[in-house]
C-alpha cells in the first residue's frame, strides 16, 4: 500500500508534530512517500533548516525558485498518481494541500482528511463539502484519536 500523506508547508507548520504522528501511524500501514511533510527540518519556506539538503537532487541544474517548485510540483504529482490512498491533515489551511486534494479526486483516489475542530478554524465547504465525491471522507478527530481514526479507515477499506 502506498500513502500519499499531505500536509501544510508554507501554508504554515504549527501542526508538524501532528503530522509526524500521522506519519508515524500510517507506516504501520504502508509506505508513506511524502514522509518529508511531517519533518520538523522542513520550514514554511519549505526549506530544510540544516545546510545540507536532502531535497537538492530535486533542484540540480535548476538555478531559480521556479524550477526548483517546479520539480516539487512534478515530483509530488507523480507519487500522487503512485499512491492507492491520499490521506490530509487539513486543520491547518494550504494553498498546496487544497491543490494536491482537487488533483486526487481527480484521479479518483480514495481521500482521507483529517480535521481538528479544537483549532476554532472552520474548515473550508470545499473540503468539508466535497464528501458526496465518491471515495472522499472528511474525520473530525482530536489529536489523541490519531491511532484510532487511521484504523478506523483503514479497515473500512477492506468492507
Ligand atoms: C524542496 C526543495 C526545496 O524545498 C522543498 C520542500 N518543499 C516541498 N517538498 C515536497 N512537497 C511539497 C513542498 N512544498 C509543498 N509540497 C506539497 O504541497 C506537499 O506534498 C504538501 O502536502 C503540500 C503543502 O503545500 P503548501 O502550499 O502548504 O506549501
Amino acid at each position: 500500500m502506498k500513502v500519499y500523506f499531505c500536509g501544510s508547508i508554507r501554508g504554515g507548520r504549527d501542526d508538524v508534530h501532528v503530522y509526524r504522528r500521522i506519519v508515524h501511524a500510517l507506516q504501520s500501514y504502508g509506505t508513506v512517500l511524502t514522509e518529508h511533510v511531517s519533518s520538523a527540518e522542513l520550514s514554511d519556506r519549505g526549506q530544510r533548516s540544516h545546510t545540507e539538503n536532502s531535497y537538492a537532487h530535486m533542484n540540480k541544474g535548476e538555478n531559480n525558485a521556479a524550477s526548483g517548485d517546479q520539480a516539487i510540483h512534478n515530483r509530488d504529482l507523480d507519487w500522487l498518481r503512485q499512491s492507492d490512498v491520499v490521506v490530509a491533515e487539513v486543520t491547518q489551511p494550504s494553498l498546496g494541500v487544497g491543490y494536491e486534494l482537487g488533483r486526487a479526486v481527480d484521479m479518483k483516489k480514495k481521500i482521507f482528511c483529517l480535521f481538528r475542530p479544537s483549532s476554532g478554524r472552520i474548515l473550508s465547504a470545499m473540503i468539508r463539502g466535497a464528501t458526496d465525491v465518491k471515495n472522499f471522507v472528511v474525520r473530525d478527530y482530536s489529536e489523541d484519536e490519531v491511532e484510532k481514526v487511521l484504523e478506523q479507515f483503514f479497515c473500512s477499506l477492506k468492507n
